[in-house]
């Protein structure tokens, strides 16, 4: 009996931090994922530089487009049209939120990237910051840089319409 309580007791504490380590990802269609910070070491790695309060900091994490397309995000091809006005809402931990355009973190419409860093310095992120942080690389002020990142929701627009007639750029 008493086994079977620290058993249960262990696993219990086990379970509370693997929680922690993970993003909840929503797409405009109901779909849901999660992210785990396993799954995003094993995504495709970039660093970005970004200077904070005088401070130059390197951080490392994935595409935010490669995070939102897990949860079935249209990028590429695919973005043009009604998905342009499509909104990304960005919840902390702590309750803050932070809104942009799903086009603002599309790389073939932007040079500056968005992403998910779990990395700052070549260190995991500290609890403040972390597990997980929005880096968005050219941005005068930090403050679109959520720190500890709970959940990523792509969210439609009603009554968008499709594309404009073909045109060239
Ligand atoms: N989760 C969360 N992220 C946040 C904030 C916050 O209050 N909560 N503040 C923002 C603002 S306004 C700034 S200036 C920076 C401050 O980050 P720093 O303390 O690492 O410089 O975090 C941004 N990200
Ligand atoms: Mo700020």
């Amino acid at each position: 009996m008493r086994v079977h309580l620290l058993v249960a007791a262990a696993a219990l504490l086990l379970a509370v931090p693997a929680l922690a380590q993970s993003v909840a990802l929503k797409g405009t269609d109901g779909q849901s994922a999660t992210i785990t910070a396993a799954d995003l070491a094993g995504m495709n790695r970039v660093t970005v530089i970004f200077d904070a309060h005088g401070k130059r900091h390197e951080y490392e994490g994935a595409l935010l487009s490669e995070v939102l397309a897990k949860a079935g995000a249209p990028f590429g091809q695919a973005l043009p049209g009604p998905a342009l006005s499509n909104v990304v809402l960005v919840k902390a931990a702590d309750g803050y939120q932070v809104a942009f355009g799903l086009t603002e973190a599309d790389p073939a419409t932007r040079p500056n990237r968005m992403i998910l860093a779990d990395k700052a310095d070549g260190k995991a992120l500290a609890d403040k910051d972390g597990p997980f942080k929005l880096v968005v690389e050219g941005d005068l002020c930090p403050a679109r840089g959520a720190r500890r990142v709970a959940e990523i929701s792509a969210i439609a627009r009603a009554g968008a319409k499709g594309a404009a007639p073909a045109h060239k750029h």
